[in-house]
């Protein structure tokens, strides 16, 4: 019987153990040891598993909130573009919050995500101990906590992730609402991108597309500008982001970062239990 493919894209922030993780799912674990340090350009592998061809893809870590780096430009890009069957983003348990605020940013991309939650052992040691069952409930898509440098639950979140490959076993995952003076100007761009460009639309989902207009994200602008009919909308986006700023008296894409960073913040308070740490 044939394989059956799938493509799972590893994402998250730097340093959170991308690269260990993709080692040991595609072996090469054994040769190298960990190799540590920044991954630059994407690397690629293949694993069998259960029947399955599993493309393993090791995506570039995000290294600030700024919407502007190039690595988060590159991620979301190519989990728009290629659209894998499962996006594992790794989150580093010791920094929940920070790793969080890409978390949500990978759910307005509305990709299938499922979380890896790793470093676990480094975050015991700092005295926090994550609830994955209230995180998963809280973000609407499985967590698994993994130790990857140890190699533990590795094979379980392998497991999962293909599972989840299948559409009918997605659960219904977080969407994160925002102030009604932003809903409102999402809601009018959502309608009038999906009427205008439905071209840009069948790639990335039109909320996202709105999302990223009213933080004035140049990349998404330039994306709208190379449409003939995109120009007309990407001054009115601009316009309505604009109106946001003087509402609140702030850059809009500090406006929109507060409100899903405070988000973040709020999910990371609830799910993480500090533990007295013993001498
Ligand atoms: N204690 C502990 N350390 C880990 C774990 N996973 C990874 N590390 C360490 O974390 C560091 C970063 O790991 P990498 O795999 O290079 O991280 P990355 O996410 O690929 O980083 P970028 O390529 O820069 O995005 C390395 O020193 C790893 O040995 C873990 O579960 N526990
Ligand atoms: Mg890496």
């Amino acid at each position: 019987m044939a394989r059956r493919r799938l493509e799972i894209a590893l994402a998250g922030n730097a340093n959170v153990g991308k690269s260990v993780i993709f080692n040991q799912l595609t072996g090469l674990n054994q040769i190298v040891g960990n190799w540590p340090g920044k991954t630059v350009e994407r690397a690629e592998g293949t694993l069998h598993f259960e029947g399955y061809s599993v493309r393993i893809v090791d995506l570039p870590g995000i290294y600030s909130l700024s919407a502007f780096s190039m690595e988060e430009i590159v991620s979301r890009d190519y989990i728009a573009v290629h659209k894998p069957d499962v996006i594992v983003n790794v989150v580093d348990a010791s920094a929940l919050e920070r790793n969080l605020y890409f978390t949500l940013q990978l759910l307005e991309l509305e990709a299938p995500i499922i979380v890896d939650l790793n470093q676990v052992d480094f975050a015991a040691k700092r005295g926090r101990r994550i609830d994955a069952m209230k995180l998963s409930q809280a973000l609407g898509v499985p967590v698994f906590p993994t130790v990857a440098v140890a190699g533990t639950g590795i094979k379980e979140m392998l497991s999962t992730a293909i599972a989840f490959a299948d559409p009918e076993k997605k659960p219904g995952a977080l969407r994160l609402r925002y102030g009604v003076e932003i809903e409102k100007r999402v809601e009018l761009l959502e309608e009038l991108l999906e009427t205008e460009l439905p071209q840009l639309c069948a790639t990335y989902p039109a909320r996202w597309i709105a999302l990223k207009l009213l933080e004035k994200d140049e990349d998404v602008l330039g994306k709208l500008r190379n449409y003939g009919r995109g120009q007309k909308l990407a001054e009115y986006a601009t316009s309505l982001a604009t109106e946001l700023e003087r509402i609140h008296g702030e850059p809009s894409p500090v406006v929109m970062a507060s409100e899903r960073y405070a988000f973040a913040s709020k999910i990371a308070r609830e799910v993480t239990i500090v533990e007295t740490l013993q001498e």
